[in-house]
């Protein structure tokens, strides 16, 4: 899209300043982002919801809002300890209402559009090279976990319904792999054994839920690596960012989403499949940097099922690339024909990895939550 273009959406928001520079930010799978520059020096962030994907972008909007005023009601009553490890305040992007204060989003030729405001000097990573940062996106899940916990599941409506229940991937795989046109080749049958191997995994964590272990509770819902805004100067995690799908749901699949892209040391779009691994050492700093603000969440129910979300993300999200790949790519970006299987390939070598772990990551998990 031209400059010019965004930069006349941009000006319909309540931006302090006129536009000066529009430019892509981030390398999000779902949503068009870009970061504003206003003439005053000033940062916001501008997207288009993608509504092929969140179909009611006034339910996103309104979540984001529910958020917002929970977090601003926890300041004012002083119930928000924070603990961020320097002067930098935790951080949680606010929705821009329009200059004309109708809404807090745009609709403009059928798009969806909104700003955001900007989380200042600070970088996100879309891999992890090190313990430390292992921890500190740890800690941030933790942190957003203690900000929301009391946000009433009322107040959250559901944005994108049957996310993460992987169950329901898997007969929508079912349904697209009888249907789909697209021409398999060696890794497609490939990733079709693997599913196959492991479809009695799927309903692990919602059996627990049905069963009662499991507790609904508000939930990130995509707390993926590089969605944890660290300050550029510190290296301490300050923010963390795209909130579409914040609702009720497991605390598992949260935890088992920022371990799974976390503990991937060459992340979800390499092409050396081979080399995949779910490394032990940055899954004991981040497990240990969740727990450092989130273990008074982990009930033994919690704790016995840890293992499970560690392997289920992944397959899930294996599953989910690869039915849009038999789907010929209509949910996720993909820059060629067999991306979203080659993506498919790294979450399934990551979920060999952890299987082939799994005495060492149910030890580490016992000693941790000790
Ligand atoms: C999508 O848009 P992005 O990149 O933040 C997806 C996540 C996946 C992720 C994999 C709403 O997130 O569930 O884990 O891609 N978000 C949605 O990279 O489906
Ligand atoms: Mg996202």
């Amino acid at each position: 899209m031209d400059h010019q273009h965004l930069a006349s959406h941009a000006s319909r928001f309540a931006i302090n300043a006129p536009v000066a520079a529009v430019e892509p930010l981030g390398s999000g799978n779902v949503n068009d982002t870009y970061r504003v520059r206003t003439t005053a020096g000033d940062h916001y962030v501008l997207q288009r919801i993608n509504t092929r994907v969140f179909r009611q972008p006034e339910l996103v909007m309104a979540n984001l809002a529910a958020l917002t005023e929970h977090v601003e009601a926890r300041h004012s009553a002083g119930t928000w300890a924070d603990q961020s490890c320097d002067d930098r305040p935790w951080d949680v992007p606010r929705p821009i209402p329009l200059a004309d204060g109708s809404a807090n989003w745009l609709l403009s030729n059928g798009e969806a559009w909104r700003m955001l405001s900007f989380v200042d000097d600070a970088t996100s990573l879309d891999t992890i090279d090190n313990p430390e940062q292992a921890q500190e996106v740890g800690r941030a899940l933790g942190t957003f976990h203690r900000l929301i916990h009391d946000l009433p599941a009322e107040r959250l409506a559901d944005t994108l319904e049957g996310f993460h229940i992987t169950p329901g991937y898997l007969a929508a795989y079912e349904t697209e792999r009888a249907g789909s046109q697209v021409e398999r080749c060696e890794a497609s049958r490939w990733c079709e054994a693997f599913v196959d191997e492991r479809r009695d995994l799927a309903p692990v964590l919602e059996d627990a839920k049905a069963s009662g272990r499991l507790q609904l509770r508000p939930i990130h819902g995509d707390p993926k690596v590089n969605n944890v805004m660290v300050c550029a100067t510190s290296g301490k995690a300050v923010a963390l960012v795209d909130l579409d799908t914040v609702k009720p749901g497991l605390i598992h699949y949260d935890i088992g989403d920022c371990l799974r892209s976390g503990c991937n040391p060459l992340g979800e779009e390499t092409l050396d499949f081979n080399a995949v691994h779910f490394d032990l050492d940055l899954c004991r700093a981040m497990l240990g940097g969740y727990l450092s603000e989130g273990r008074a969440f982990l009930r033994e129910a919690d704790i016995a099922h840890l293992f499970d979300a560690i392997r289920l993300i992944p397959f899930e999200l294996g599953l989910r690339f690869f039915s849009d790949h038999l789907a010929g790519n209509v949910y996720f970006k993909a820059r060629h024909s067999r991306h979203n299987l080659e993506r498919a390939q790294v979450q399934f070598r990551l979920v060999e990895s952890i299987e082939a772990q799994e005495p060492a990551i149910r030890g580490l998990i016992a000693e941790l939550c000790r």
